[in-house]
């Protein structure tokens, strides 16, 4: 048992913030690092010290392990967390991190690497019969031998790159005729994206639901997990809405994919926080795709229905202390609900609108939380992902949660820029997303610009598109205007007007 007095946090926004408040609460004291993009950021200004570390390109700053060791060897840190993103899938920076005797809050470099191979993944989760999607489980090298399986397997199948993950490197090939030219353009790709030409093939689920798995492993072999979180609605691979729990799974089912979970935790002696993820085809049947080896951004809705603080876990397992629960303490309550608000334009293919946060009024009242990384009259970094906030609502039923999201997206007012709030109001309020019947092609099925307007303006198609930048206020509502559009404004702003 090593006790933590000092976290450097190797991230910005949000997480930064996130971190930090918890090692305060612990009494723990935290160092910032930040690139000259973020002088002013809030994670620079609530750590006890701070360091600047580069210019504002992340290859220059956020990214360096040099100039991070450098930090936290200065300012006698005993430990560093990595947030998401940057640094904290990267089995080097982990094992630098240990090999200059500092505690990496996260999971072993050998873990990583491991899930980071999704071939490799797939072999050793396949020894503790965790379930897989049909496909090879070696890389296909040889194009006819190659294609004789995927004809056993049938059509559509996709080709995956082993050193992808997070659906890059993915190619679905519809029939035998495009198979060479596909599998040839795979590896390719992967050689120039990852220095990793292995490829392999699976079946293709083609409505497949994104279920995953928040698990928690310790230092003693003692490994949880903390159910299931429903991720399908994404764009793109990014996801949009998130929640806790899923609405399709029976008990049944969620002890068996928790059970599977948590072997796929032991296949990789993983310990800290994790996430399994699932697919789930139309008979609900569930397969493992990869494992991610980092505390989620997604996190907050399991820490909203299991009352636990993810990132304190993290710092006691980090430390060696065994975890304080056992499974069959822990139990699901109520329901949380996350939307991201990106500083992206909904109208315009989701273009990242970085700039001022000219107004920025925080949503607020019961069940409701707000984790984000900005103040009114700052400016959104170019360099960084546009994320602004993560908004989450937790009440007792799903339903209670979405009426609550969307209440607190009506509170929530940016202007300045473009913001995908008016998208998360529209995924909230559909039919298809209240019912719980949606999987992860939700976005292309549903969505066009031409649903945020309100009703459709009696002008000429090529005018409304112009005009929608203009008409839209970051809550995706109309703003009165020279035109007169329908649209429902919020007493709340009624009465100020
Ligand atoms: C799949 C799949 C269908 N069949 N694998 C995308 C992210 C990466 N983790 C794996 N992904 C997928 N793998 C098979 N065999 C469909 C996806 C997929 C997806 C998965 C989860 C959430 C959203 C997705 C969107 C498109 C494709």
């Amino acid at each position: 048992m090593t006790k933590i007095t000092k976290i450097l946090v190797a991230n910005r926004g949000e997480i930064a913030l996130r971190i930090m408040r918890s090692a305060r609460e612990m009494g723990i004291r935290t160092v910032a690092v930040y690139s000259e993009a973020d002088r002013s950021a809030l994670h620079v200004r609530y750590a006890d010290e701070a360091v600047c570390i580069g210019p504002p390109p992340s290859s220059e700053s956020y990214l360096r392990h040099d100039k991070i060791i450098k930090a936290a060897k200065e300012t006698q840190a005993d430990a560093i967390h990595p947030g998401y993103g940057f640094l904290s899938e990267n089995e080097d920076f982990a094992k630098l991190v240990e090999d200059e005797g500092l505690i990496f809050i996260g999971p072993s470099a050998k873990a990583i690497e491991l899930m980071g191979s999704k071939l490799a993944a797939k072999a050793a989760v396949a020894k503790f019969n965790v379930p897989l999607v049909p496909g090879t489980s070696e890389p296909i090298t040889d194009v006819a031998a190659a294609k004789k399986i995927a004809k056993e397997i049938g059509y559509p199948v996709l080709i995956k790159a082993s050193a992808g993950g997070g659906g890059k490197g993915m190619r679905v090939v519809e029939n035998e005729e495009s198979f060479q030219e596909q599998m040839e353009r795979a590896i390719s790709e992967a050689t120039s994206a990852f220095g990793d030409g292995s490829v392999f093939i699976e079946k293709y689920i083609t409505k497949p639901r994104h279920i995953e798995f928040q698990i928690f492993g310790d230092k003693h072999g003692n490994v949880v997990h903390l159910f299931e979180r429903e991720c399908s609605i994404q764009r793109r691979h990014q996801k949009v809405v998130e929640e806790a729990p899923s609405s399709v799974l029976t008990p049944e089912k969620r002890k068996a994919m928790g059970e599977a979970a948590i072997n796929v935790a032991k296949s990789c002696g993983y310990y800290g926080a994790g996430t399994v993820e699932f697919i789930l085809d139309d008979n609900l049947n569930f397969y493992f795709l990869e494992m991610n080896t980092r505390l989620q951004v997604e996190h907050p809705v399991t820490e909203e229905i299991t009352g636990l603080d993810l990132v304190k876990l993290q710092v006691k397992v980090a430390e060696g202390e065994p975890l304080p629960f056992k499974q069959d303490e822990l139990k699901i309550n109520g329901h949380a609900v996350e939307v991201r608000v990106y500083a992206e334009d909904p109208a315009n293919n989701f273009l990242p609108d970085i700039g001022n946060l000219k107004t920025y009024k925080r949503p607020q009242g019961h069940g409701i939380r707000l984790d984000d990384g900005f103040e009114q009259g700052m400016d959104i970094p170019f360099y960084y992902d546009p994320m602004i906030a993560k908004l989450i609502a937790h009440a007792e039923t799903r339903e209670a949660a979405i009426d609550k999201m969307i209440r607190a997206i009506d509170e929530y007012e940016i202007t300045g820029l473009e913001t995908t709030l008016g998208f998360c109001n529209f995924v909230m309020k559909h039919e298809a997303f209240r019912s719980g019947n949606f999987d992860t092609r939700f976005v292309e099925n549903y969505f066009k610009p031409s649903v945020l307007q309100g009703n459709p303006i009696q002008v000429e198609e090529t005018l409304a598109a112009a005009l929608a930048v203009t008409l839209m206020n970051g809550n995706g509502k109309a703003t009165q205007q020279n035109v007169t559009v329908v649209q429902e404004v919020s007493k709340w702003k009624k009465n100020r007007i």
